[in-house]
């Protein structure tokens, strides 16, 4: 009964974070095995999961990747571009907010 007041009020006082999709595109040089390895290392994607957003996203032009505050969604973002750069591969994603 006192944590329902306690949980009212908070609910009241804290705002949800805002939060950003992490959209990755598709070019046409990146292998389709580096994106599997990147969505399962940095997104934690099961290699299924994986396979099912790589091919979304070679079909379709785009797909999300997941969906985090702005901070982690960012730095996501960074880490992907700076692999992808070290392997030679133009792979890019980019935050949009939900
Ligand atoms: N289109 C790339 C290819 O045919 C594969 C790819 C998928 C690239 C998803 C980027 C994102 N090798």
């Amino acid at each position: 009964q006192g944590d329902s007041v306690v949980a009212e009020r908070q609910t009241a006082r804290v705002k949800p974070p805002r939060m950003f999709q992490v959209v990755m595109l598709n070019d046409d040089f990146t292998p389709m095995e580096f994106v599997v390895g990147v969505l399962q290392r940095f997104f934690g994607k099961s290699r299924e999961q994986a396979t099912q957003i790589m091919l979304k996203v070679h079909r379709e032009g785009r797909g999300v990747c997941g969906v985090y505050p702005h901070d982690v969604a960012a730095s996501k973002v960074d880490q992907v571009t700076d692999f992808a750069r070290q392997h030679q591969h133009p792979l890019q994603c980019v935050l949009e907010e939900v």
